[in-house]
């Protein structure tokens, strides 16, 4: 006789499932065995199995001594000193959002994305942790009241792709993969097995001041050299963020203070703003990631090339102010001039090495597939 497990009889037959039934047994069980070794090549071997479009390994030891900025340490030790490895998770944005007309489509797919690295990377840190290592996920958004006026996560997860071999920071700060430039979101899962980490990029992926196109396209001027100004940002990029909520509440109060009718009190409430902090409530959208066009303009990753090329090219945005501004910066560095976002510390996730024509490199493998594929295409491909 077999031996069932406990809920084997609450189990729908397998062969009765729908084929497009999506639960979370849905993939391979888990691969990982209690007590057995588990490689950092297996954990990224299943991260990808569970969807992610990249994965990479960092050591905690590291991330403790190098935290972006030491004045206010983001590090996995302020979470739980127990924490030896840190698995970063990247979801890639799909392309297509970016070559529409307007804003609202990126909008809409980053938080579908979102939900989706959230998924594989519970998925992934349920396995380890039935494995015999206790694992979480931090969060991939929100920001910690007590960490800088609530600016910082409580890791920077475009530090901890860095630190795990995915790519280097860019002139907007962004992380710049080589596969998907900076159209991707990124998570880590913490966790207290010990795992080989990956090596740190030193090549700089960002073309840098020569290309300066987030330069160009940014409608708040809050691009700088490697570094951003996060105020201005926050005005295209959270619409209806916390800043606005604020000052939304502070008209309110004072009309109120001032004996505003109810009326008026009311017509305010029916405004754009109050419509806006509920659909972000509702969907997420709008208060944060409403500016994407760092993100649709950067040259970099073989989705530029395929999808966006063409109608990414002309960047309306553009003005000889913002071009002398880039050429200033160029000279700038050439000149070795002290660069904040370039000194001793910040080098490290920018690339040591500079800029040693990754892009182009990456342009003429894409032709050459690309003309290889065309080679073979059948007459039923081409139809
Ligand atoms: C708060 C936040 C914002 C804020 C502030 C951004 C910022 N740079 O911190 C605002 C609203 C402006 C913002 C905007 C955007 N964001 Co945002 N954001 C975050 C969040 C939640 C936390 C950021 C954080 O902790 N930063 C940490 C610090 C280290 O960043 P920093 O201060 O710029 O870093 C520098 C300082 O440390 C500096 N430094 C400062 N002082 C000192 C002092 C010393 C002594 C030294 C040595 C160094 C130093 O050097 C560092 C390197 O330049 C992260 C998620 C996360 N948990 O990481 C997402 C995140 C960074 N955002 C993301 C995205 C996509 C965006 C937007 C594109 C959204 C959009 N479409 O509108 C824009 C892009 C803006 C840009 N070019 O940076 C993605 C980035 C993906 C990528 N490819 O890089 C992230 C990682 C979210 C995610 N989970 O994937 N964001
Ligand atoms: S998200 Fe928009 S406003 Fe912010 S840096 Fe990028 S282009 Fe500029
Ligand atoms: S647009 Fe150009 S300068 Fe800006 S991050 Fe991308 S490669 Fe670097």
């Amino acid at each position: 006789m077999t031996l069932l497990p406990a809920d084997a009889a609450a189990q729908p037959d397998p062969a009765r499932r729908h084929p497009r039934w999506s639960g979370p047994r849905r993939h391979a069980p888990s691969p990982f065995r209690s007590g057995a070794l588990i490689t950092a090549d297996e954990v990224k071997a299943r991260a990808k199995v569970l969807g992610a479009d990249l994965v990479g390994i960092a050591s905690a030891q590291t991330l403790n001594a190098f935290p972006p900025d030491p004045l206010w340490p983001q590090t996995p030790e302020r979470i739980s000193p127990r924490v030896k490895s840190v698995i970063t998770i990247v979801q890639h944005i799909p392309a297509g959002a970016f070559r529409c007309r307007t804003n609202t489509p990126v909008q809409y797919i980053d938080m579908l994305v979102l939900r989706k690295m959230d998924k594989v990377a519970y998925q992934i840190a349920g396995e380890l942790e039935a494995a015999g290592h206790p694992t979480f996920v931090v969060p991939a958004q929100e920001t910690e009241w007590t960490y800088k006026r609530a600016s910082y996560g409580r890791l920077s997860t475009r530090h901890l792709g860095v630190e795990s071999g995915l790519g280097t920071l860019g002139l907007e700060v962004n992380i710049l993969t080589p596969e998907y430039g900076p159209r991707i979101y990124l998570t880590g899962v913490l966790t207290e097995l010990e795992l080989a980490a990956d090596a740190p990029m030193t090549e700089q992926v960002c073309i840098g001041e020569s290309c300066s196109r987030c330069l160009h396209s940014c409608p708040g001027n809050a691009v700088l050299h490697f570094g951003i100004d996060k105020r201005a940002c926050a005005q295209h990029a959270q619409e209806f963020g916390f800043s606005t909520i604020m000052k939304f509440l502070d008209r309110v109060f004072d009309a109120q203070e001032q004996g505003a009718a109810t009326e008026t009190l009311i017509a305010m409430a029916r405004s754009r703003e109050h419509f806006g902090f509920w659909q972000g409530l509702l969907r997420v959208v709008g208060s944060f990631g409403d500016c994407p066009r760092c993100l649709a303009v950067c040259p970099v990753g073989n989705d530029y090339h395929a999808h966006l090329a063409e109608s990414q090219k002309a960047i309306p945005e553009k003005t000889s102010e913002k071009v002398a501004l880039g050429k200033s910066r160029q000279e700038a560095r050439r000149r070795g001039d002290p660069i904040a976002g370039l000194n001793d510390w910040n080098i490290r996730w920018v690339g040591p090495e500079g800029y040693k024509g990754i892009v182009a490199r990456q342009v003429q493998e894409f032709k050459k597939l690309q003309k290889e594929r065309a080679a073979v295409a059948t007459p039923t491909d081409v139809e």
